[in-house]
């Protein structure tokens, strides 16, 4: 349950954090696909409460599993599966199963489906007060029983222990898997017990070979455990039997580029910082939780920063990598782009390939997608050559397969450096793109020897360099 199914020649996932499934399947074809993104994490496909002003928030509180949300119907959700398998890019769905609504009056959902919110009833599954844990909040992150048994925000608490909670739920993974799905992220998975999320995942299904996975192939499941190391609930609970969200990455690395370490200590970065085993981790920087009221991460507010983060994370081998896609947004409610009766708005793509509409788009900066090329190119090789100023400029090859450079001090990057690439002329993926055979960025002179000289300006807009071998797709 820990091998993703990409389909070979592709790398990274995006999370398309509230796109509509009718514009996913259009990135697919038109985007991530030619550009070699491995998958895409989509938003909450289960009917969720509508709450006032259309926070996103909303789609974690359920009210039933079926698929209707803002994001679009179950016909619509069908097809984009179909569309981005086609495209060579998988689909992960954001499985939200730890409990159901919190309290509100005249509770109705997206497709329309009511509840007794107060009473525990939800006659859309139907679950009723059987269902669930005795109301209690969660309060003391020292105590396992308490985060697990109680409430998280008030939200309803499911007993996954029970037979036929867990049917629910089984039903609920394995209607996603026969429509094409890869896999599933586990929303709030700290806040269900080890034993039960094991028992669920082995009844689900296999994925379905219609949509070109190899036959036997298991779902890819990443479970959400917030672990930075001070709590009862470890994350080495859950990495035996799927993936877990590594929440220090993007913690360590955001500190490094704001000062508060240097980049030169992640020479030995990965298992050895405390992290966990690389094919366990999802990677990331920041998000969707992160991104808002966590002021230490590096999100694309700071987008300088911010882009030596992902860069660095996109070169270096360790972890599965996600990248997130964000709308821009300047409070921690505040909606997606919207209409006035509450239809979202959908990106539009500028002629530079970034998006409008209020949309940010990350995975459409030149410097993040070349960097997907990048990962790709390197796949299966190691860090090697790695070089550092003794502070905050360092650069480390990867096989034979890429080269990058990053300047995180407050002066001049200027090297000789090896390279290990074959002699001959590289664009800089960072500042250009190879465009009818000329770089419109840096390029780089690699030698007879394999050394190139490396220049990164503080006044740069980016403070990062890159080079690799062409991909062959
Ligand atoms: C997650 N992972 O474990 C999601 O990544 C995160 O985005 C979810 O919280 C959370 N777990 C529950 O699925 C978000 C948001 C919360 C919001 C909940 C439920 O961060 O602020 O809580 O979704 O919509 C909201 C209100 C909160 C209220 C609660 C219940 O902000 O004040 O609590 O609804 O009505 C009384």
């Amino acid at each position: 349950q820990k091998d993703l199914h990409y389909v070979p020649g592709h790398n990274g996932m995006v999370h398309l954090f509230e796109w509509k499934w009718g514009k996913i399947a259009e990135e697919c074809e038109n985007f991530l696909g030619p550009m070699g993104f491995g998958g895409v994490q989509v938003s909450p496909i289960q009917e969720n409460v509508i709450v006032k002003n259309r926070p996103w928030w909303e789609r974690y509180q359920p009210i039933s599993y079926k698929w209707a949300t803002r994001s679009g119907t179950a016909e619509e959700f069908k097809d984009m599966v179909r569309r981005c398998n086609n495209a060579g890019v998988r689909i992960y769905v954001d499985v939200v199963f730890n409990h159901m609504t919190g309290n509100h009056k005249n509770a109705k959902g997206t497709g329309g489906s009511t509840a007794d919110t107060q009473n525990f009833n939800y006659p859309g599954v139907p679950y009723s007060g059987f269902d669930f844990h005795v109301s209690c909040p969660i309060n003391n992150y020292q105590d396992a029983g308490n985060v697990r048994n109680c409430e998280l925000s008030g939200l309803h608490d499911l007993d996954q222990s029970k037979e036929y909670v867990r049917e629910k739920i089984v039903n609920f993974l394995n209607k996603i898997i026969d429509v094409g799905v890869a896999g599933y992220r586990v929303d709030a998975a700290k806040h269900m017990w080890p034993e039960d999320l094991k028992v669920i995942y082995s009844r689900v299904k296999n994925l379905n070979p219609e949509h070109n996975f190899p036959s036997g192939a298991r779902p890819y499941v990443f479970q959400e455990v917030i672990d930075y190391g001070s709590e009862a609930i470890s994350k080495y609970e859950y990495n035996s039997f799927g993936a877990v969200t590594e929440f220090r990455y993007g913690i360590e690395l955001s500190n490094a580029l704001n000062g508060k370490n240097q980049l030169k200590w992640f020479s030995n970065w990965g298992e050895a910082w405390g992290l966990l085993p690389s094919q366990d981790a999802v990677v990331f920087i920041d998000n969707h939780d992160t991104q808002r009221g966590h002021p230490e991460i590096l999100t694309y507010k700071s987008s300088k920063k911010y882009k030596m983060a992902v860069a660095f994370m996109l070169a270096h081998p360790y972890g599965t990598a996600r990248i997130m896609s964000s709308f821009a947004f300047d409070s921690f409610d505040a909606n997606p782009p919207q209409d006035s009766i509450g239809n979202l708005i959908s990106p539009t793509i500028n002629s530079d390939k970034t998006c409008g509409n209020g949309w940010i788009c990350e995975h459409r900066w030149r410097q993040v997608y070349n960097m997907v090329r990048f990962r790709i190119a390197a796949n299966n090789t190691d860090v090697n050559n790695w070089w550092d100023n003794g502070q905050n400029q360092i650069a480390f090859s990867r096989g034979n397969a890429g080269f990058i450079a990053i300047n995180g001090d407050g002066h001049d990057f200027k090297q000789h450096l090896y390279t290990s690439l074959q002699p001959g002329i590289y664009c800089d993926v960072i500042s250009g793109n190879l465009e009818n055979n000329v770089c419109t960025g840096k390029t780089v002179t690699v030698d007879q020897n394999g050394k190139a000289y490396i220049e990164i300006l503080v006044n740069e807009e980016d403070g990062v360099l890159a080079i690799h071998r062409q991909v062959n797709n």
